[in-house]
Parts: structure tokens; C-alpha cells; sequence
């Protein structure tokens, strides 16, 4: 109910709380429709961001790690994912302050992450963060997402696809930690596309978005739209309302 009383550094107007409810019941549908089994949670009316659950956890093959946000509004939100985590995983570590890591800022692609230190992530959370995926096996690299533009998460900006293909923003375009991928370059008037989930072979992109849509169905992708004006008001996307596993 008090969702439009959450962090946003958007100035789009305030969400319409029924159309929001709608907004997520598709999402949920289309998360199945991919063959997604879906764990749904209460909701937390202490925390009105907690709808963007993608933050408080990163959760990987190999092990999870359970996040320090770095809004401190936000800060609880970690408390109520902690006991869903633990039922699921055996080898869960955790961010410790003076670290901050939003797991928005976080983009696996496939044994290699990357890391954005944003206004939410500090490079104590990051490296703590590479420390953890190094004890599970991975690689990562850090990227200063504060340095190029203005996105909230390194994730508002990027999304890995497969292989060695990423879509990203004209403002990460250049970044070093992407060479040797395959980048797809979105318009300046289509960023808010950059945040788009690869489930099972599908593509979900946020719907009015027609030249990524159309640059990704030529390269052969089958591609779900869905409607995220409501959670776009709240800076958050596709991504961001599902822990992923
Ligand atoms: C916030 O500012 O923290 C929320 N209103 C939006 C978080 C979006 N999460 C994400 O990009 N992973």
C-alpha cells in the first residue's frame, strides 16, 4: 500500500498502487509462462521498496550472499529475505559493514560478474562481494557506474543475454571490463530497456520500447513485453522484483 513511498531518483509522477498490483500479477504470469516455479513472499509494510527484491540476495549456483543495501531505509529488507535464503542454500555468506551492495549491481554472465560501485555500492561491498564469488569459483570485475552516468544500479544499465552477448547503454559502451563481448547498443530514448531478463531461451522486455525489441527478434530471440510504467516511477525494472535461481 505505501509503495510510492519508496526511494526513487525519478521524476515520473507518483505509481498508481492497483495498476502496480496488476503490473506484478503479469509479471508473475509471465515468469511462469518461462517455466518458473515462483516462491511469493508476504508483503512487508515496513519497507516500501521490498518489492524489489532483487537487491537484498545474490543467490548463484554455487552459493548465495545476502546483502548490506546501501539506502538505509531499505537496510531491514535483508532481515525478512535472510530465513527464505537459508531454506534454499547451505553456504550463505553475508555483506558487513562498513560495506554496501545493492545485488542490483550485480550482472552474472555466465562464471564471470560484474560488480558496478553506484551511489548504493561501495568498493567494500564490492570487493567483499569478489571475495565470495572467488571462494565459489567465479570470476568478477569491478565497474565505477557513478564515474559514467547516472542509473541507479549497474543493472538499470546492462543486461547479460548468453554467451559472450551483453545489451548495454551508450554510457558503458566503452567500459574495458566489456571487451571481447558482443555489445547491443541501446538508443539514448530506449535505456530504460537496458534491464532486461533472459529466462529459459526468452527475453522479457519492458513494453515501448520498439528498436532493442526489434534489434533482438532479428537476432532470433523470442521476446516477452510487459508493461513496467508503475515500477519505472520507482527506478526499478524488470529485474529488480525477483530473486532468480
Ligand atoms: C530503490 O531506489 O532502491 C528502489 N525504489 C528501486 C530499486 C530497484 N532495484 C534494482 O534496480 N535492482
Amino acid at each position: 500500500m505505501n509503495f510510492a513511498s519508496g526511494e526513487t531518483s525519478f521524476d515520473l509522477g507518483e505509481p498508481d498502487f492497483d495498476r502496480a498490483l496488476q503490473q506484478h500479477r503479469a509479471y508473475c504470469e509471465a515468469l511462469k509462462s518461462c517455466g518458473l516455479k515462483l516462491i511469493e513472499l508476504p508483503p512487508d509494510d515496513d519497507h516500501p521498496d521490498s518489492t524489489f527484491v532483487e537487491d537484498t540476495a545474490l543467490l548463484t549456483a554455487r552459493g548465495a550472499v545476502l546483502t548490506r543495501l546501501g539506502a538505509g531505509s531499505r537496510r531491514g529488507e535483508v532481515e525478512s529475505i535472510a530465513p527464505v535464503v537459508h531454506e534454499y542454500f547451505s553456504n550463505v555468506y553475508s555483506i558487513e559493514a562498513p560495506g554496501t551492495l545493492d545485488a542490483g549491481d550485480v550482472c552474472e554472465a555466465g562464471d564471470h560478474f560484474f560488480i558496478g560501485i553506484s551511489r548504493r555500492t561501495n568498493e567494500h561491498g564490492a570487493r567483499q562481494l569478489a571475495g565470495f564469488l572467488e571462494s565459489f569459483g567465479y570470476t568478477s570485475s569491478l565497474i565505477d557506474i557513478c564515474a559514467v552516468s547516472n542509473i541507479l544500479h549497474l543493472k538499470s544499465g546492462m543486461a547479460y543475454l548468453a554467451g559472450r552477448r551483453l545489451v548495454v547503454i551508450d554510457a558503458l559502451r566503452n567500459a574495458k571490463e566489456f571487451s571481447g563481448y558482443d555489445l547491443i547498443c541501446l538508443n539514448s530514448d530506449e535505456e530504460y530497456a537496458a534491464n532486461c531478463l533472459t529466462l529459459n531461451g526468452k527475453i522479457l522486455i519492458a513494453s515501448g520500447f520498439p528498436t532493442i525489441r526489434h534489434d533482438l527478434e532479428q537476432l532470433g530471440y523470442p521476446i516477452m513485453s510487459l508493461d513496467m510504467s508503475e515500477f519505472q516511477k520507482m527506478d526499478g525494472g524488470l529485474s529488480c522484483l525477483s530473486l532468480r535461481f
